[in-house]
């Protein structure tokens, strides 16, 4: 359901132009260096695109509501879950043990970390497409965990890792060990003694030797790059999809979706390499839809929303919007207005363009690539609370990282960010709580038993958000549009729906604050996080740290 005004095609077909000229001049600096080891980049995103865009389409009107039907999805690594057998490693039992724990939440899909046969302990790189790791269980306990899932109304996507294979995957060590194996194909091999460019897209040299060659390996030696000019890996891949789509998945979070054929810093973003991402992106949302069309795709594009665009086109249904997820932790931290309307509103313009109108964002304050929100936050319970209202009162599909909703810590190294999820009050756990690795960053409280308890807690108030969604469809679904207050520490926009409009106010700061709004726009406060706040004509009243929603 889309509402235009009469000229919403000219003005935003002339803002994408005007934003993807930007975003090409702007390419080069728009690279991330990342760290090998998981498939993922580690840097923050950088701004130079979104900023070029702005800039672009500053005299741009907005002539558009671009709805978007969102479900709330939970980031889940099974490993740190919950555990069914004692071995103190997270399975997929424990995460069907665990649905209600996610129903009760609000939650509404799910979105697994890689559960497919590997060597390491976060399974970003693979050894067996079709299997599930044994450590997490058998393809009956995934069946029976889907089952539960969607008898719940809870959708299950996975992560799909297609850009690379594990170095230990028997296509690899075939295609190593035979020059003239038809695997050899599949992974890029070079003669050692030849001049290869040596900027790899994460940094660091891609090459790795191989006997008299070298393979490309982008993100680290141990994962080898596949060669997506070779028709029978796509083929291949897209038999995978099928595959866990014919065992009932609902879709798929897309690892490193842009290093497809992005390999290189200097050619990343140029147009050849971007067009080739694209058409493989496209070829394989094609394959899908022969055996689900509404599979949910959902890809990591590590970069500014002018280069996540062209990906939405026939192709993934979201990505996730680093850009946004830096400015609501910042945002929160300094307690200043996050001032995302204008920019949001003009990023889903482009979108809107680009994917014919079925694109969603995929929100998010952390994810496993990232320091924990808490920890960004510094542990400010007032902060991550505010962190939360600004995502869940956006437009998109709100992901939340495991552990977010009870304010986990967690500071890189990776395996720290992906620490077991505490259960219990007590230190030393309880039933189900997974032991795999020793918790570096425990805190008192932030945990679900002591949460569950508490009506003030973070958890608590991330079950509030979510059901504030599910009652008002303009929040759940609506577009947003910039409402400006005259405040540094009050951020506002309206979120609209065709025929529903409301007006979301948070004062970010630890003093209460009053505002005066245009006198008869909003007759009442339909939503507040904290009792006190009051609507006296136009003036507004808010408690510090707080978000009302008016209507
Ligand atoms: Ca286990």
């Amino acid at each position: 359901m889309r509402v235009k005004g009469t000229s919403a095609r000219a003005w935003i077909g002339a803002a994408l132009g005007a934003a993807l000229l930007l975003a090409a001049v702007g390419c080069t600096s728009n690279n991330n260096a990342g760290n090998a080891g998981d498939g993922n980049q580690a840097s923050e995103s950088a701004n130079t695109g979104q900023n070029a865009a702005k800039n672009g389409q500053a005299a741009v009107k907005t002539a558009s509501i671009d709805e978007q039907p969102s479900t709330v999805w939970y980031e889940l690594f099974v490993r740190s879950f919950y555990d069914t057998n004692g071995d103190g490693i997270g399975d997929l039992n424990g995460v069907t043990q665990k649905l209600d724990y996610l129903k009760d939440l609000g939650v509404e899909g799910i979105w697994l970390m890689p559960i497919n046969a590997s060597p390491s302990y976060h399974g970003y790189d693979v050894t067996d497409y079709y299997s599930v790791n044994p450590q997490y269980g058998t393809m009956d306990d995934m069946k029976k965990m889907l089952d539960e899932a969607h008898k719940r109304g809870i959708k299950v996507i996975m992560d799909l890792v297609v850009n690379h294979t594990s170095k230990e995957h028997p296509w690899f060590k075939e295609a190593a060990a035979d020059p003239n194996s038809k695997y050899r194909s599949w992974y890029t091999f070079k003669d050692a003694s030849g001049q290869l460019p040596g900027d790899g897209a994460t940094g660091g040299n891609p090459w790795h030797s191989s006997g008299g060659y070298k393979y490309l390996g982008v993100f680290w030696e141990g994962m080898p790059d596949l060669n997506f000019d070779e028709p029978a890996v796509r083929a291949e891949m897209i038999k995978a999809g099928q595959f866990w789509l014919d065992q009932g998945l609902d879709g798929f979070r897309l690892d490193a979706a842009k290093h497809i054929y992005g390999d290189f810093k200097s050619t990343i973003n140029t147009p050849d390499v971007q067009k080739k991402n694209q058409a493989w992106w496209q070829e394989f949302r094609a394959g899908l839809n022969e055996k689900k069309k509404d599979a949910y795709l959902v890809g990591e594009v590590w970069d500014s929303p002018v280069i996540v665009a062209p990906y939405l086109d026939k192709a993934l249904d979201s990505g996730f919007n680093f850009d946004l997820a830096t400015k609501l932790l910042s945002a929160a931290d300094t307690e200043t207005n996050p001032d995302v309307a204008f920019s949001l509103d003009r990023v889903y313009g482009m979108y809107e363009q680009s994917s014919g109108g079925t694109f969603v964002d995929a929100t998010f304050l952390a994810n496993h690539d990232q320091n924990r929100a808490m920890s960004v936050l510094k542990g400010n319970l007032d902060h991550a609370k505010m962190a939360a209202a600004l995502q869940f009162t956006l437009p998109g599909n709100p992901f939340i990282y495991y552990g977010e909703e009870i304010g986990m810590q967690g500071m890189k190294p990776d395996e720290a960010i992906r620490e077991p999820m505490p259960w219990y009050a007590a230190k030393e756990g309880g039933e189900g709580q997974t032991k795999w690795e020793a918790s570096r960053y425990w805190k008192e409280g932030a945990n679900v038993e002591t949460q569950l308890k508490d009506e003030n807690s973070l958890l608590a108030f991330y079950k509030e958000l979510i059901a504030w969604r599910k009652e008002l469809p303009a929040l759940r679904n609506g577009g947003i549009k910039e409402y400006k207050i005259d405040n540094p520490q009050i951020g506002s926009y309206l979120r609209v729906t065709a025929d529903d409009q409301v007006l979301v106010v948070h004062n970010m700061s630890g003093t209460e604050q009053k505002v005066q709004l245009t006198e008869g726009e909003f007759a009442e406060i339909a939503k507040q996080s904290k009792e006190g706040a009051t609507l006296d004509g136009a003036a507004l009243v808010l408690p510090a740290y707080s978000t009302v929603v008016l209507h």
